[in-house]
């Protein structure tokens, strides 16, 4: 049923990291849709992980070498996928950084450096990857994120990464209102946990997805291919009215109070 839903769409995903990645299982959905596609990878070691990952989805799909922190390489991306396709139509932003140590101890605790590098990797790259991509969304466009209830609540060892997923969803909503008179929509997904890469490596991972399976109105986590659907919900036409959004697809954990 949603086999042509992107058509002749042309769109990049930031964060493929593993098979298990959300970003991945976004892609893999939105290929599935007819979107053709073009990947980042930070460091050499994670463009060994992308790049057999990406070779199994149909067409040519471009790899591109990308750290957000350095604005030439993120110019680089855009120049190339102007070359090759002459416009874009959707940006999947899936990255977000900070030092375990600051995801582990008190939040009073974080480090200056940590805090800086969580807000620089997780929330003004957003920023930086639409103002860049804006330019090239010649028929209008979408651009979406993903964020977690620590950012709207303090969720014990989120810590940073909250306040970094706070300044995110805040620019989602301030990226939406400069960019919508030119056509494009940015919007957010809050997921529930998952167990990616970068969640196994917070200490007491699995206690978190056990407490949102037993409390959430569901009763159970929420699966990659529900947060993929959303993420092609938001950048289709079947949104076309949607934008500032953050939707959660967390098995309705987000509505409860206790
Ligand atoms: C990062 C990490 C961003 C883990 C992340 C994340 N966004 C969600 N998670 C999973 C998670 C982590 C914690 C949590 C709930 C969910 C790892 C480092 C890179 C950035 O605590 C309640 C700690």
């Amino acid at each position: 049923m949603t086999d042509q839903l992107l058509k002749d769409k042309t769109g990049i995903v930031f964060g493929v990291a593993n098979k298990r990645s959300i970003a991945w299982a976004i892609a893999k959905q939105l290929s599935g849709a007819g979107a053709k596609l073009a990947f980042t990878f930070q460091g050499e070691k994670l463009e060994g992980k992308v790049r057999p990952l990406v070779e199994t989805l149909p067409g040519d799909n471009p790899i591109l070498p990308c750290d957000v922190t350095r604005e030439a390489e993120v110019d680089q991306v855009f120049a190339d996928l102007g070359e090759r396709w002459g416009k874009l139509d959707f940006v999947v932003h899936s990255i977000a950084f900070a030092p375990k140590a600051d995801l582990e101890g008190r939040f009073s605790e974080t480090s200056r450096d940590g805090y800086l590098l969580a807000q620089e990797i997780s929330s003004y790259s957003l920023v930086l990857l639409a103002r860049k991509a804006a330019p090239l969304m010649k028929d209008g466009g979408a651009i979406m994120a993903m964020t977690y209830l620590g950012g709207e609540r303090a969720v014990k060892g989120y810590n940073v990464m909250g306040v970094a997923k706070a300044a995110l969803e805040s620019s989602i909503q301030y990226l939406a209102d400069d960019l919508g008179p030119q056509g494009i929509r940015v919007n957010a997904i809050s997921a529930g946990p998952v167990n990616t890469l970068a969640a196994r490596g917070v200490s007491g991972f699995t206690g978190i997805l056990d407490v949102v399976a037993e409390k959430a109105p569901l009763r159970r986590n929420v699966e990659t291919s529900e947060i993929a659907s959303t993420a092609l919900f938001l950048l289709s036409g079947m949104s076309s009215g949607v934008t500032g959004e953050v939707i959660h697809v967390d098995c309705g954990f987000h509505c409860l109070g206790l």
